[in-house]
């Protein structure tokens, strides 16, 4: 095992110079429906960001919804903040840093998922000007990552049997199930006695619970899940303090973890003793750092979230699930998992595993014809006043 150089290594932190700002939007069609306590989706509608810079382009991917029901953030209104207020103080910025584009945006407040993705299209800009990868700049210590799935809930119990056997099949590592009130006790005990004791399960509930259900989560204790996460709307960490005193199962935040602060702060009152890291959900790949940093020096171990990303913000997250303290495998599924056809190259499941990407910056090559094909929106570009 190779441990490779820390953030900020001499050379890979070259300024660059932003010139334009692209936005595109892409609809990308599922391989099944995915069902979760907020709704079902059929297509993901995914905005891109590339910054055009003096040392060559950098693409971000924003992991925003195309409506407001799982965040406050979504499409249109990333592409809004982008357009007016984001990619404007970036152009005006001159010679910027991956490091440096949150202060440079720190005058909007929130609207994090915009954020993040306008600070890895930067990020990959200036790292493939330098020739250094996610993985090397973020401080990966392993080659490839053991990677989970995500199920959605499904009609009946015989089709969620069959999904899950596929991913087994397939040879993913950890099986997570969405649950609701409703979709819960049952489904979680037939995977169970279809995966035998030992598998690793674990459950998402997307804030689909109150405190009311305390007794009935309760009830999951019987089936030695892994975690349970985000039971609890994202404001009220109280309630999940409650619910990890009242069950054995470990809790584990999502939604509520909007930055460094916020995490330190959950983990110390015991609200959650696991935490999902989402670069998108914290405003960008160095927040994230700084969370794992945190947890890591607390013994929380944290796994890496996923948000349907195409190739692009698949790449980031392989390599960001390469660091130490990602010791669960996360929601870094393989490309076939959501999507027929990739925007970069495919990412394909080895033994459970998916590789992370070595060339430079995010490490894949963007299908710019499929972008212009598939985009569901005209292009915008947003140059220097
Ligand atoms: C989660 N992700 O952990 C999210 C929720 C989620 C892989 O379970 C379109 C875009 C549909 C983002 C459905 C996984 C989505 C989405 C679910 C995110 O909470
Ligand atoms: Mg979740």
């Amino acid at each position: 095992m190779t441990t490779l150089a820390p953030v900020h290594s001499s050379g890979s932190a070259l300024p660059v110079v932003v010139e334009a700002v692209e936005l595109h939007r892409v609809a990308m069609p599922l391989v099944r429906p995915f069902e979760t306590s907020f709704g079902r989706q059929t297509a993901r509608e995914v905005l891109l960001v590339r910054v055009i810079t003096d040392a060559g382009d950098g693409w971000g991917e924003c992991v925003a919804m195309a409506d407001p029901v799982y965040s406050s953030e979504y499409v249109e209104g990333c592409a809004d903040v982008i357009r007016s207020y984001l990619a404007p103080a970036l152009l005006e910025a001159g010679t910027v840093r991956a490091a440096d584009v949150a202060s440079v945006l720190d005058f909007v407040i929130g609207h994090r998922m915009a954020k993040a993705a306008v600070e890895t299209a930067v990020l990959d800009a200036q790292l493939r000007a330098s020739g250094t990868s996610f993985g090397e700049y973020f401080g990966a210590v392993r080659p490839e990552v053991d990677c989970g799935v995500s199920v959605g809930i499904a009609p009946d119990l015989d089709s969620l049997l069959a999904e899950v056997a596929g991913y087994v099949e397939e040879g993913y590592r950890r099986i997570k199930l969405k649950i609701k009130p409703g979709w819960d006790l049952l489904p979680v005990a037939a995977v169970r006695a279809l995966l035998g004791p030992e598998a690793l399960l674990q459950v998402d509930a997307n804030t689909a619970y109150t405190i009311a259900d305390i007794d009935h989560l309760r009830e999951l204790d019987a089936f030695g899940l892994l975690l349970i996460e985000q039971p609890f709307v994202e404001e009220d960490i109280a309630a999940h303090v409650r619910l990890a005193r009242a069950i054995d199962t470990p809790v584990c935040l999502d939604e509520s973890i909007t930055g460094t602060r916020v995490a330190i702060d959950a983990i110390e009152r015991d609200a959650t003793s696991i935490i999902n890291i989402k670069a998108g959900r914290v405003g960008g790949y160095l927040e994230a750092i700084r969370i794992h940093d945190a947890c890591l020096e607390r013994d929380v171990p944290v796994w890496c979230g996923g948000m349907l990303e195409t190739g692009i913000g698949r790449a980031a997250n392989v390599a960001l699930a390469a660091l130490p303290g990602f010791t669960l495998p996360g929601d870094t599924s393989a490309s076939n998992r959501y999507f027929a056809e990739d925007l970069t190259e495919s990412f394909v499941l080895v033994d459970g595993r998916l590789a992370v990407p070595a060339g430079p910056g995010s490490g894949v090559t963007v299908r710019t014809e499929l972008v212009e094909e598939w985009k569901s929106r005209p292009t915008q570009l947003i140059t220097r006043a």
